[in-house]
């Protein structure tokens, strides 16, 4: 058995002890990656998680192993994993859903030659593979409310038809090869250490900042339209939980609904609003993001990873606003 700190106890409460692993994580510098090494590091040890990014960062090779690894190249991560004898790869790399508008050739190629590449290394490899879905997979024709586990799929974004053929491909991986692919649709994900990038989500991330910053926020996602989002520390939890979950439970593999909270701009505002009494919002709505926003789920029906793997929420909006809140007043200063 391995040390692990004191609340990785408590950090999976319902499930068996967390197995030993050997990660290597692509696109490690992004805003999921570059918290999420940090997060498996604290997990399995700093030596056995080793960062990927396409760039040079400094700060993940602080606390393990980094690479630099264009996930484009086959052959330089099929590379990296034997030399460290991975078992396990979080494939993060991808172009978010407003960016992918404006070239979307440049979207399946990235978002799909990586996810290729991961998938034919892990098959080579015996490695598991993690890959992140969203609530981008959903599209216009999909139910609206509680949008369920199993429903239509007719996405009208690149970033959201990349989705629903990486979920297909997941799947089609562990059918035909057994591959142990698995996959959450993440929400937006709000978090206070790297910022989005491109994403329609990326608001609910901005307003905290310029809470703080300016005390102004102009949004460009229209006033009413509800789109489910996550805090990071719950999206963190939600990988290592699913990876770690037993294989016999799993019915879906690539990819499961998981839901934490769902607003609109004018509810996070009057959020921030009653901890910060002068804080002004005002509209200057993109046409892309909007129809983007309006195309995607109000809100998902996350009872299947609920059922098959113990799917359970910590954060809610109010809770996150403190600590997002908090979290930026110190890194700005303010
Ligand atoms: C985006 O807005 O494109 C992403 C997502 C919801 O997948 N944050």
């Amino acid at each position: 058995m391995h040390d692990f700190p004191d609340y990785f106890l408590t950090l999976l409460p319902n499930h068996n002890p967390i197995s030993m692993k050997r990660i290597l994580i692509v696109g490690a510098g992004g805003q999921i990656g570059s918290e999420l090494t940090v997060y498996l590091r604290n997990i399995y040890g700093g030596h056995n998680v080793v960062a990927t990014d396409m760039r040079e960062c400094k700060a993940l090779g602080e606390t393990g192993p980094f690479e630099v690894l264009n996930a484009l190249d086959a052959t330089a991560m099929a590379s990296v994993v034997a030399r460290y004898r991975i078992d396990t790869i979080f494939n993060l790399v991808a172009l978010l859903s407003a960016v992918g508008e404006r070239n979307p050739q440049m979207a399946w190629n990235v978002n799909m030659g990586a996810l290729n590449n991961s998938l034919e290394v892990a098959r080579q490899h015996h490695c598991a593979l993690f890959t992140p879905s969203s609530i981008g997979a959903f599209g216009p024709t999909s139910p609206k409310d509680r949008t369920p586990q199993d429903t239509i799929m007719q996405p009208t974004t690149i970033y959201g038809v990349c989705k629903v053929t990486g979920e297909l491909l997941g799947n089609y991986y562990h059918h035909k090869f057994g591959v142990d692919t698995r996959s959450v649709r993440f929400p937006g994900i709000i978090s206070n250490v790297t910022l989005p990038g491109g994403g329609t989500t990326d608001y609910a991330v901005e307003i905290y900042y310029e809470a703080i910053r300016s005390g102004r926020f102009t949004c460009p996602v229209p006033a009413d339209v509800y789109m489910d989002m996550i805090y990071m520390p719950d999206a963190l939890r939600a990988c290592v939980e699913l990876m770690e979950a037993d294989p016999a439970k799993l019915v879906h593999r690539n990819s499961f609904n998981i839901a934490s909270m769902s607003f609109t701009p004018e509810i996070i505002s009057a959020e921030i609003r009653k901890r910060l009494p002068d804080f002004a919002m005002d509209y200057d709505v993109d046409p892309v993001k909007k129809e983007i926003a309006e195309s995607w789920p109000n809100s998902l029906d996350d009872n299947c990873a609920r059922e098959e793997w113990g799917w359970k929420p910590e954060w809610d909006l109010s809770r996150m606003t403190d600590d997002m809140l908090a979290h930026i007043r110190t890194k700005l200063g303010r």
